[in-house]
């Protein structure tokens, strides 16, 4: 406790531990079969982006191969890719929503 001399050593208080989650970059691949348009819509549906913010993520990773849809904590993170991958194979497409470690 504060009421004696020691303030500052006491050993009961512990310093408030605020750090931060790990967190997970979830990653979307790129593949020769997946419409577009199905892509624009997973990106809105399970990412929340607008529909110009998600045509240009989908168009990013057509080009370069993969890309970021977003980086969350691992629980989160791990939550999306299953969506994503289930959805796509019940719609019979290809697409591959994958994890890597950020942070
Ligand atoms: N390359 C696909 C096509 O030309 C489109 C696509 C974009 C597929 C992004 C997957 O993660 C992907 N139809």
């Amino acid at each position: 406790t504060r009421d004696n001399q020691d303030e500052g050593l006491v050993l009961d208080e512990a310093k408030p531990k605020v750090k931060r989650p790990p967190m997970y970059k979830v990653v979307l691949i790129n593949d020769d079969y997946t419409p577009m348009e199905f892509v624009v819509h997973v990106l809105q549906a399970f990412f929340g982006m607008d529909r110009e913010k998600a045509t240009h993520i989908m168009l990013n990773v057509h080009t370069k191969g993969k890309g970021i849809c977003g980086i969350y904590p691992r629980d989160v993170a791990e939550t999306k890719v299953e969506q994503v991958n289930e959805y796509s194979r019940q719609n019979e497409h290809p697409l591959l929503c994958t994890l890597e470690s950020d942070s």
